[in-house]
């Protein structure tokens, strides 16, 4: 008997996998380095299908029905490449790795072109909804040639979750794309979390409510259009009381946020691609801020306005402000990271989907949420939106949250209460609405100092001043 596909690496990740392979009626070769957690895997939950185990690579590549299929899920870096290189020598043309990790693009740009010239596809693939989600079915973006997905599609889509029918797995493009949306959707799960720490924040400091009111506030705002997966854990871990102390069990964690990385890619290849993705930069920088105990505890004795709560009733129409403000800056994040995918994918000519993108985050992952119905609907409508802004529902729901959303960040900032991702979305929203921008000085200021020359809103053609000399103006 041979295996449909392989899962080498099982950890939490592979294990559940491997799992989900079995219980959609696959049968799956495993294999780790450590043989122990193979036999663990097959002892534990081989009833639940067909596991073919292997000790050694060359036999669980000896499983593999050709042409074969194999799920590396190993710890993301330099054992990545370790088991690539592997298993590469072990294979044939026509054959497939995929990388399940949580690889960076540029990574897996690397690794597909070399194995390319071996004939093996690999399928750099982005797979979110964490542990539960692998088993359960999570949010899959496979990158890699077409060819790799007519082959693996099916399968992968079998295991991934399902929203009204629909598959959360689509080809997202050639080589590195599959990795590079999954790096964006971390980045846009960090801003989300950072937005929802900070209504969390204003409802706790401004309107003065308990941790648990503020999880039944959240309730509330899950039976609506803020319905997702982050707000609905939310409420859980807000309403939950430490066993020990019997504090909130908020209150007992410290308040120091950690990051394995991916948000941080984000934002670097933003910079790279030159895409303002503000609120996914705050968020990094607000955890990084969270870390910094020596310059926080320094800083803790700078002067603020002297705390003030809102009463009863000014705090239950804060709170609905607060909703309006959470729901414009995730759209706002949403956009720039929609934004970014779009730069990326014209970069790299990888020819990306938004519309794609979004439909197959509705389920299975971090992000998942409603409101991407919406999205996919506005990608998918005949006039393609330059931005998410500008396509009608969004623009209506701005209009109609700007009020609001505008109190908050007035309100946090009077109050000295910090709320870097609805202030920067807000600022975004600004910057796009506004006619004119004050980049008009920021030009003449660099053609001052370094002749960076400039254009003119009423002629074609580049000029300089000689701002040393006679002020004149020459066309360069
Ligand atoms: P880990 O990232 O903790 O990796 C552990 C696995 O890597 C084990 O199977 C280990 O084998 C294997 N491994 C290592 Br470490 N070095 C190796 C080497 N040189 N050669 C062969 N195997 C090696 O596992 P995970 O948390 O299941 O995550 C797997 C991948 O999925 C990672 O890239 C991660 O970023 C990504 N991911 C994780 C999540 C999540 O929620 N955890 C979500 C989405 C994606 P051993 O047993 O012999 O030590």
């Amino acid at each position: 008997e041979r295996a449909h596909i392989g899962v080498t690496g099982l950890a939490v990740m592979g294990r559940n996998l491997a799992r989900n392979f079995a219980r959609h009626g696959h049968t799956v070769a495993v294999h780790n380095r450590t043989s122990a957690k193979t036999r663990a895997l097959v002892d534990e939950f081989g009833h639940e299908g067909s596991f073919l185990p292997a000790d050694t690579a060359e036999e669980f590549v000896a499983l593999l029905e050709p042409p074969r299929r194999l799920v590396i899920m190993v710890k993301a870096g330099a054992p990545t490449d370790a088991v690539i290189d592997e298993f590469a020598a072990l294979l044939d043309p026509g054959d497939m790795i995929v990388d399940g990790g949580n690889a960076h693009f540029a990574d897996t740009r690397r690794r597909e072109a070399a194995l390319r010239e071996r004939g093996i596809h690999f399928v750099g693939t982005g797979i979110s909804g964490g542990e539960e989600g692998a088993l359960l079915g999570p949010s899959i973006m496979p990158g890699g040639s077409p060819e790799s997905y007519a082959a693996l599609g099916p399968i992968l889509e079998d295991i991934a979750a399902k929203v009204d029918g629909v598959p959360c797995c689509a080809h997202i493009g050639p080589d590195g794309a599959g990795h590079f949306v999954k790096m964006v959707h971390n980045g846009i799960e960090y801003a989300d979390m950072q937005l929802i720490a900070e209504a969390y924040d204003l409802l706790g400091r401004a309107a003065g409510l308990r941790p648990a009111e503020i999880a039944e506030v959240f309730q509330g705002w899950n039976s609506g259009r803020l319905e997702s997966y982050l707000i609905e854990i939310t409420a859980d871990v807000l309403a939950h009381t430490d066993a020990d102390t019997g504090r909130p069990f908020v209150d007992v964690v410290q308040d120091r946020a950690e990051q394995k990385g991916t948000g941080r890619w984000t934002v670097q290849t933003a910079l790279d691609l030159g895409v303002p993705v503000s609120g996914i930069a705050e968020a990094v920088f607000a955890r990084s801020l969270s870390g910094h105990t020596d310059i926080r505890a320094a800083g803790r004795g700078l002067p603020g306005p002297a705390p003030t709560t809102l009463d009863g009733e000014a705090a239950a129409r804060f709170a609905d402000d607060v909703e309006q403000a959470l729901y414009a800056s995730k759209i706002v994040a949403y956009a720039q990271g929609i934004h970014q995918i779009e730069a990326g994918s014209t970069e790299y000519d990888w020819a990306i989907d938004a519309g794609r993108v979004a439909e197959i985050w509705r389920g299975g992952c971090i992000i998942r949420a409603r409101f991407l119905n919406r999205i996919r609907e506005a990608y998918d409508s005949p006039q393609r939106p330059e931005s998410l802004l500008s396509a009608d529902y969004f623009r209506d729901a701005l209009a109609g949250a700007q009020d609001a959303w505008r109190r908050v960040v007035a309100t946090s900032a009077e109050l000295g209460i910090p709320a870097p991702g609805f202030a920067a979305a807000l600022a975004y929203y600004d910057g796009l609405r506004s006619p004119r921008l004050p980049a008009a000085l920021i030009q003449a200021q660099r053609d001052f100092f370094g002749a960076h020359t400039y254009r003119r809103v009423d002629r074609d053609g580049t000029f300089h001043t000689e701002w040393s000399g006679d002020r004149k103006e020459h066309a360069v």
